[in-house]
């Protein structure tokens, strides 16, 4: 069986193929398309519903997106859905900056974090999700061995002394939030297939 995985993100390929590498026992295959849908301003869950479901009634075939943010908790969540956006603009450098003003706002050094991924899933029997989360915080620079992208470089999750971005793709892939979401994915594909 052959699963879609819509996203223009390479990332996200190079990093579910390492986390999915045992479905091939299974004889289930992930084939990236790059085919665009409407992303809406929502939650990451009302993004990946509606992606999902509009690739299904184009392609009719057994299709995920996914859609994942990065959480400040300082900031009140932020980038959060605005993710993409905010990488994009202000960036690494700009977050740290924010987070250096609340935290002196508030008289406090909270620099807690969060990546959440949600993969949408739609096939003939309708729409499933599946989550996963990573906490940890952020670093005080920026800092990379050129592994990852975007935030992996100002992200340390819980447990260790490394940005996601001084990690090689299989060790993020360990323990990422793409991961644990994948792990609940295939769950259901061994239930169902
Ligand atoms: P799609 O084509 O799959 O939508 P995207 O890059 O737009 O790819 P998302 O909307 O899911 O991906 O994610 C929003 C942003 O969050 C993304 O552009 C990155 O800046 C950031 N991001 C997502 N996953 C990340 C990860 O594992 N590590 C670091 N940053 C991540
Ligand atoms: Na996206």
């Amino acid at each position: 069986m052959k699963i879609y995985f819509a996203t223009g993100n390479q990332h996200k390929i190079k990093e579910a193929n390492i986390i999915l590498q045992d479905l091939k026992n299974k004889n289930i295959s992930i084939e990236q398309i790059t085919m665009p849908y409407p992303e809406i301003q929502g939650t990451l869950e009302e993004v990946s519903i509606f992606g999902a479901k509009y690739i299904y009634d184009t392609i009719k075939k057994p299709i995920i997106v996914e859609d994942s943010g990065f959480f400040v908790d300082s900031l009140n969540g932020f980038p959060s859905t605005y993710s993409k956006f905010v990488q994009e603009t202000i960036g690494n450098k700009g977050i740290l900056k924010l987070l250096e003003d609340k935290n002196n706002e508030k008289n406090e050094n909270n620099r807690s974090a969060y990546f959440k991924t949600v993969i949408g899933y739609c096939d003939e029997n309708g729409i499933k999700l599946f989550r996963g989360i990573v906490k940890g915080k952020v670093s005080n620079e920026i800092k990379s061995k050129g592994y990852g992208f975007a935030y992996d470089s100002i992200f340390i999750p819980d447990g260790e002394n490394r940005t996601f971005a001084e990690m090689k793709t299989e060790e993020k892939s360990n323990i990422s939030h793409r991961k644990k979401a994948f792990e609940e994915f295939k769950k259901f594909l061994n239930d169902v297939f």
